[in-house]
């Protein structure tokens, strides 16, 4: 037994949204190893394994140092046995046998390039796979009927995974102000997901968009978009009601606002060496409207780029919602809505905040009062990186 003068272990939180995670952190050795796993159970659909090992990996991202032994671990929350296992081959023989095999399966390797398709789940990857394809090419060779966004996600498919920067987000903001202020002026635009976390690049660009006056944001969605297309902006998109389920265990919005709220899932075409300079117009476009796909016969050049963008319209009213719903992490989303159900008997979504126990729906104008809602202490976006 050791003498009890040990320096008092790191204690850490059990609730990813009760923690401070940055984006630099001491541990990704360990991390990127148990995100394999995760993102393993997850091509199994086996969600439960997924989160797991993702939340195991978490707690290793909030602490302030280097795990280099297994006492580094005690007092630990949320490390299963098996997350446990993994850390400990890794920190005896710097690789994980489980980790290794899994990266080079295979199964793995086939649904992560298909998944990596825009518009193509882990459902019809599966499928796929199971049917002998394993690269995003082996979709057209074959013959797959493929939807719109799966066939703009083949066409632009070495852009859209190659990853988006920071520079190019902020060229992205200024098409999007300008698209938006051309249409309704005294719109708010804010840079969401990642970026708004302090990442230097991103697989998309995430915005919000609302107005100070309730209402004046209906409709807007619509005008963007044609506005961009008319530019020549566009070469996917496809506009949806936000229909994002969010829990499970409560009425998480205001019915009558729902239809209010919307969401674009969107492929962009920006120009290069432009970036930064707010302008990427683009006369010589081919306007061919479906469901969205438009100028399907052209390529990606030397002289642009395909950049995935997500566009959200929501009422000032759930503004503070919206932006706490969108900046993430995934994880740090989850995990603010476990706890609120779990330790607060609340409903958190990015419409609103429920209160089952007084039977209803707090206000808030600011992240810090949601938090607030939630007996949380505030957490800003750049220590949200659960
Ligand atoms: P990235 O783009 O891979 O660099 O990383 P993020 O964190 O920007 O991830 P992304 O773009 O998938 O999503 C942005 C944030 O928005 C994410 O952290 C959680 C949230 N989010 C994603 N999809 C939905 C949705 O369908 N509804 C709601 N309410 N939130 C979502
Ligand atoms: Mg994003």
């Amino acid at each position: 037994p050791k003498p009890s003068a040990d320096p008092p272990a790191t204690t850490v939180k059990s609730y990813a949204c009760q923690r401070r995670t940055p984006l630099k952190h001491h541990n990704t050795f360990l991390t990127d190893a148990l995100e394999i796993l995760a993102e393993n159970a997850e091509f199994n659909e086996n969600e439960g394994r997924s989160v797991a090992f993702r939340r195991s990996a978490s707690v290793l991202k909030a602490l302030p140092h280097v795990v280099r032994g297994m006492d580094d671990l005690k007092n630990l929350p949320c490390l299963g046995e098996h997350s446990v296992r993994v850390i400990k081959e890794i920190l005896e023989d710097g690789t994980s046998s489980e980790v290794e095999s899994t990266r080079q399966s295979e199964q793995y390797q086939a649904m992560k390039a298909l998944t990596g398709v825009f518009g193509v789940g882990v459902k019809s990857a599966d499928r796929w796979f199971r049917e002998g394809l394993r690269r995003p090419l082996d979709l057209i060779h074959t013959g797959q009927k493929l939807n719109l966004a799966q066939q703009a996600g083949v066409q632009y498919y070495n852009d859209l995974n190659r990853p988006v920067t920071k520079r190019e987000a902020v060229a992205i903001s200024h098409i999007v102000e300008k698209a938006v202020n051309a249409v309704l002026s005294g719109a708010i635009i804010t840079l969401m997901g990642g970026f708004r976390r302090g990442k230097e690049v991103g697989h998309d660009v995430d915005f919000l968009i609302t107005h100070l006056e309730e209402g004046a944001e209906e409709g807007l969605m619509p005008k963007v978009l044609n506005w961009l297309e008319e530019q020549g902006l566009l070469l996917y998109q496809k506009t949806t009601r936000n229909s994002y389920l969010e829990s499970k265990d409560g009425p998480a919005r205001p019915p009558h606002n729902l239809d209010r709220f919307e969401r674009c899932f969107s492929i962009f075409k920006l120009e290069k060496g432009k970036e930064g300079s707010g302008t990427s117009l683009n006369t010589s476009y081919d306007s061919g409207t479906t469901e969205g796909i438009t100028g399907t016969t052209e390529q990606p050049g030397p002289s642009w780029r395909a950049v995935r963008v997500d566009l959200v319209v929501s009422p000032f009213s759930q503004f503070a919602f919206a932006t706490l719903g969108w900046t993430g992490s995934k994880l740090f989303e989850r995990e603010l809505r476990r706890w609120a159900g779990q330790e607060k008997g609340m409903s958190l979504s990015s419409h609103a905040l429920y209160d089952s126990k007084q039977q209803r729906y707090l206000r808030a104008n600011s992240e810090e009062e949601i938090f607030a809602h939630l007996g949380l202490e505030y957490i800003p976006p750049s220590e949200r990186n659960a």
